[in-house]
């Protein structure tokens, strides 16, 4: 029977019997370095094609990254957790801060961290990944599955009495910055209070500060599953994860899991900031009979995805062990060198959370000396695969986001 994949707690606990049947699961440590759990004869056998170094622009944006060859647990520790930040981390008090429920609501609240805690906590197990992972070089690791607690959202927004008008709630961070909106010398000549610099192009750049935010539907957000968080396994969220509390809306790509939150705003009007409008918005070029139309869509939910995420040998024997996650995977399958694809283990988990990603395990038996090629793909519960290369849908995009086409690592086996 299939052995169920353990958190590094779960396994510890399980001890050394149990741990026996985890095989690569547990392989602690940095890439190439023998395990000592396994004790000395298994090894990670590092990927060849590694990322470049995050160049300068993007490097104070992703400000950590997941290393596949270290992923050996199911939940991500909190340190080794990506962090996306757009803003910089803002410094925020647990004793001043407050989170505000307003905009049309019959009873604004405002809520010290305390009041917030004071609601019933529920948990919810989270794969998030970024929307930009896999769509750059450099960026390949924008991905990691904790567990967060806090408030139920819908129970927030039920108690501030939303008015009929409200259909939409705008998630406002604490963060921002300065952009730089490029060619408005209509709406500066309308007494706009930015300040406006020449552009080249002869018109008017409007530069203005905005704080990071994000809208969805009053629908969406109501979902039972969204929490306004304070707790990342188990532990209060650290500075670059949202302290003191953050959205947490799983299903959803990161970016729209806002994260140091001040006020939850209930609006009639769907949010067009930098991060619902501009940045974060897949643009494709499509073909209707004879007309090219660009399509323009904010990145929103969660798509089928997979990785393959590290090679161990344990002698002369590889393992190949994988993740695969944004829908609820039903098999994962495997092409080496290009072949056939071939099935993997799934085992079942030791969480039962949809939202959270399942490992996978290919044995690869004893591969010729070498190098070789790994492509995963997964398929969800309705029988939809992840997207090849070709698929038409990442073909017609002209921009990075929601790049989850099947991903082909390489390797050499010695
Ligand atoms: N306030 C705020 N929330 C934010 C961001 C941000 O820059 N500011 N980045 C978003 C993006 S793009 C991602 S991918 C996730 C990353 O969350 P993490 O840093 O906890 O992994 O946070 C989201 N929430
Ligand atoms: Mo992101």
């Amino acid at each position: 029977m299939d052995r169920p994949v353990l958190t590094r707690r779960e396994a510890l606990k399980a001890g050394a019997a149990g741990a026996v049947g985890l095989s690569v699961l547990t392989v602690a440590g940095p890439a190439t370095a023998a395990s000592p759990a396994q004790g000395a004869d298994t090894v990670v056998v590092p990927w060849l094609d590694q990322p470049p170094p995050v160049p300068e622009p993007a490097q104070g944006v992703i400000q950590r990254q997941l290393v596949w060859e270290e992923l050996d647990t199911r939940i991500t520790p909190n340190s080794e957790h990506f962090v996306i930040a757009h803003y910089g981390i803002p410094d925020l008090s647990a004793t001043s801060w407050q989170l505000r429920v307003g905009g049309l609501v019959a009873r604004p609240l405002e809520l010290t961290l305390d009041a917030l805690q004071s609601h019933p906590r529920h948990e919810v197990e989270f794969t998030m990944e970024c929307s930009g992972n896999t769509g750059l070089p450099f960026f390949t690791g924008g991905i990691g599955n904790a567990r967060w607690a806090g408030a139920q959202l819908r129970r927030l927004l039920r108690s501030a009495q939303p008015m009929a008008e409200a259909d939409e709630v705008v998630f406002w961070g604490a963060d921002r910055g300065s952009v730089t909106i490029r060619d408005n010398s209509g709406i500066t000549a309308a007494g706009a209070t930015g300040v406006t610099t020449p552009d080249d192009g002869g018109g008017l750049d409007l530069v203005i500060t905005e704080r990071f935010a994000r809208s969805m539907t009053l629908e969406e957000a109501l979902a039972p599953e969204n929490l306004v968080a304070y707790s990342m396994n188990d532990a209060p969220l650290p500075a670059e994860h949202g302290f003191p509390a953050r959205l947490i809306a799983p299903g959803w790509y990161g970016v729209a899991n806002v994260k140091w939150l001040t006020l939850i705003e209930l609006t009639s009007e769907r949010l067009a900031g930098r991060f619902m409008a501009r940045d974060y918005v897949t643009i494709r070029e499509e073909t209707r009979g004879d007309d090219t139309v660009w399509t323009f869509t904010t990145v929103g939910k969660d798509r089928l995805k997979s990785a393959p995420a590290r090679v161990t040998r344990t002698g002369a024997r590889h393992t190949i062990t994988g993740v695969a996650w944004g829908a609820p995977v039903s098999r994962v399958e495997v092409s080496i060198d290009g072949g056939p694809f071939q099935p993997t283990r799934l085992p079942r988990q030791g969480s039962d959370s949809e939202h959270s990603w399942r490992f996978w395990t290919y044995d690869w038996g004893t591969p010729a000396a070498g190098e070789h090629t790994a492509q995963s793909r997964a398929y969800d519960a309705d029988g939809n695969v992840q997207p090849a290369p070709d698929d038409p849908f990442l073909a017609s995009r002209r921009t990075y986001w929601e790049s989850n086409g099947q991903i082909t690592r390489r390797v050499r086996i010695d």
